[in-house]
């Protein structure tokens, strides 16, 4: 690898048009948090930069439904998003915004660049225009009837239904989202970056050049290569973005994904505005994307693209893509509220920020998608933070303030045993530095973590508790090498979880902390006083995880009610035949529970003919049973017996089956004679 003097580390800028989420988390900040805490360890010159991305047509969309500005929208969520990454500790050496002056012009001036070196194609199409808004339509302001499924609200990009990509020419019967107007055709000119032109230096970059970037991301580059690049659209017609700077462009703006990665330049540029160049175009600065798999595309193609075509930047060393996370076991989703979002999750649970950054990244999404639970989450708390990392510190600490007050024993003579303790323990750094260099933070913290597992088992087998009524001396050397696995612990979790990493140094008493010195066994000196012992990490008890559970079966349960599609109608039948089902009312005298069958429910009916027994299989929804009692309801009576469990069930019992799978019993809506014919 080329040695490099510094390095500029950039994360995908999250929309401004919500907040941010586990998955974000896990793809890219918690990453990129890691790998910045621990070059800065290491004394290297290095600068984070992240930003919110305030442009493109979701938020004014969503600005239009809430009938506010863009520019409100985007004030509101770049607010929450920037004080949650605060509050987790992702430590940006700036976090700005895309809608600032200083972005606006560096966009601009870009622009302006590449087109008077004549780097854009200028290309007329035709798109759908509104005529009663008098604007160009988005893909997204057009919705219409899918091609394939039928859906009548595909919108001009996509299929919600089917999930389907659409262009919106596909559309059945499009209509514009602003007016409600069929929208026409109308000519407009765009520029467009030709990609194609960059097809065989990119090849060349990426395929020959960088094999050593991860697979998913070195994948996916190819497959975008050998399909061949094509021209890409570098402006908008939309009211809200950067105006495309040039004569003749009124009504359009750059496309945000070309004006977003330009925003990392904008904010590096805002915090140090007479020293971005090195940042930028010294050879030798080392530039990393951290982004999630979606962003691959924009990160290793386009936006390199568009740096080589200006001339004077540099190309990004490596881009460390993450796949998804998902959430017990389904796709987080913004719209469908399917998501832990951080800000709540910071006011929920106070003081857990480290707890979450653990979680996301012993479970990182680094090769594959993978799954958060909350009962992992729990598990991973209590088995590994509580019982393996707070444990080993909290009883290395209260020994120490048992047999000496809190003052830091000396070292006697070392004993084979402690020797070996020691060599086993001065392997992490090297371990953890092989993984965190090529961007492997799951493995770098299982080795964190192999450092506390080291040092418990060190306590349980020399027993200092026991020891200590014996021998002072080897008390006192074993509590020395626990202290300095402790200190060592500190300075190994710091990337991982800052928060525990500054409570345990300034419970040793360690003032500055550098990579270099993980590996030392003299950390903390002989005769040194630690601070007041606190406990690490707290158990998670059951009540916490079943409110986050309840909290999700909840926004589940909104999303099927609104989501309710009616299922189709079974085929006509003919007046005779619907004749011959014999639908009655009856009332309800008894109803118990099928005992060892958890979805059936008997009931003993008064239906006005002496009686009979139905099993209807509606327990999971009412499991009250006994409630039921006096109610009617509407049974087919000249259902064929059926035996359910041993009882013979004599008809069946009517119920509306709900979007969320709830069956609702029918009943008359007044009370009437047992035995009335239904029809
Ligand atoms: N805002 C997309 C995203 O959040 C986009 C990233 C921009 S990075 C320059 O997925
Ligand atoms: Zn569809």
């Amino acid at each position: 690898m080329k040695n490099f003097k510094r390095t500029l580390v950039t994360t995908a800028l999250p929309y401004a048009n919500g907040p941010v989420h586990i998955g974000h988390l896990a793809g890219v900040y918690v990453p990129a948090d890691i790998y910045v805490r621990y070059l800065r360890l290491k004394g290297e010159e290095v600068l984070f930069v992240g930003g919110s991305d305030e442009h493109g047509v979701p938020i004014t969309i969503k600005a239009k439904k809430e009938g506010v500005t863009p520019q409100d929208i985007v004030d509101r969520y770049h607010t929450i998003i920037k004080k949650s990454f605060e509050e987790l500790g992702i430590s940006f050496d700036i976090y700005s915004r895309t809608s600032s002056e200083i972005h606006r012009k560096t966009s601009s001036e870009f622009f302006r660049h590449l087109y008077e070196k004549g780097e854009f194609i200028e290309k007329i199409s035709e798109q759908y225009y509104d005529p009663e808004a008098n604007q160009f339509l988005a893909d997204r302001y057009i919705v219409g009837t899918c091609p394939h499924c039928k859906n009548p609200n595909a919108y001009g990009d996509q299929c919600e239904a089917c999930g389907t990509s659409l262009s919106p020419l596909d559309l059945i019967d499009p209509h514009s989202t602003i007016s409600g107007a069929k929208p026409i055709l109308k000519p407009t000119k765009h520029w467009y970056l030709p990609l194609d032109k960059h097809q065989e230096w990119l090849s060349k970059w990426i395929l020959e050049e960088h094999k050593e970037w991860k697979t998913n991301v070195y994948g996916q580059c190819k497959s975008w290569l050998d399909l061949g690049l094509q021209p890409r659209a570098v402006s908008r017609d939309l009211d809200w973005g950067v105006p495309v700077p040039v004569e003749g462009a009124d009504g359009k703006v750059l496309y945000v994904w070309f004006d977003a990665p330009i925003g990392y330049i904008s904010n590096t540029r805002e915090l140090l505005p007479n020293d971005w160049e090195k940042w930028w175009k010294d050879k030798d600065t080392r530039m990393l994307h951290f982004i999630g798999k979606d962003n691959i595309v924009f990160h290793c193609i386009v936006f390199p693209a568009m740096l080589k075509a200006e001339g004077s930047y540099n190309l990004p060393d490596n881009v460390p893509a993450n796949e998804f996370l998902n959430l017990e076991g389904d796709k987080i989703s913004t719209s469908h509220n399917w998501a832990v979002w951080l800000h709540e999750y910071l006011q929920e649970m106070p003081g857990k920020q480290d707890v979450l950054r653990y979680v996301l990244t012993a479970n990182a999404p680094e090769t594959k998608d993978n799954d958060f639970t909350w009962k992992d989450f729990q598990t991973r708390n209590n088995s590994e933070l509580v019982a393996i990392f707070g444990n080993f510190i909290n009883r290395a600490l209260v020994l120490t303030q048992k047999f000496y007050a809190g003052v830091v024993p000396e070292l006697g003579e070392l004993a084979e045993i402690d020797r070996e303790t020691i060599t086993e323990f001065q392997q992490v750094k090297c371990k953890m530095e092989k993984y965190l260099d090529v961007f492997r933070f799951r493995d770098a913290l299982k080795e964190a973590m192999e450092l506390a597992r080291i040092g418990n088992k060190y306590l349980a087998d020399m027993e200092p508790w026991k020891l200590v009524k014996t021998d002072a001396t080897r008390t006192a050397t074993i509590m020395h090498v626990a202290l300095q696995i402790a200190a060592n612990l500190a300075i190994a979790f710091e990337p991982f979880t800052p928060f525990t990493a500054k409570k345990l140094r300034d419970m040793l008493g360690m003032s500055e902390i550098k990579w270099a010195d993980l590996g030392r066994t003299d950390l903390i000196m002989a005769g040194s006083t630690i601070g007041k012992v606190e406990l690490l990490f707290d158990k998670i008890e059951d009540d916490v995880i079943t409110f986050q559970m309840n909290k999700l079966e909840e926004s589940k349960k909104k999303n099927q009610l609104l989501n309710y599609k009616p299922a189709d109608v079974k085929a006509n039948v003919p007046f005779e035949e619907w004749e011959k089902t014999d639908i009655r009312v009856a009332t309800v005298l008894e109803c118990t529970k099928v005992p060892k069958a958890d979805k059936l429910l008997q009931f003993r009916l008064d239906d006005g003919m002496g009686g009979r027994t139905i099993v209807s299989g509606i327990a999971q929804s009412y499991p009250e049973p006994e409630k039921l009692v006096g109610r009617q309801v509407l049974f087919i009576a000249n259902f064929e017996p059926r035996k359910l469990r041993g009882i013979i069930s004599e008809g069946m019992i009517l119920s509306a089956v709900d979007a969320d799978g709830k069956l609702v019993l029918c009943e008359p809506s007044r009370e009437v004679k047992p035995g009335s014919t239904v029809g």
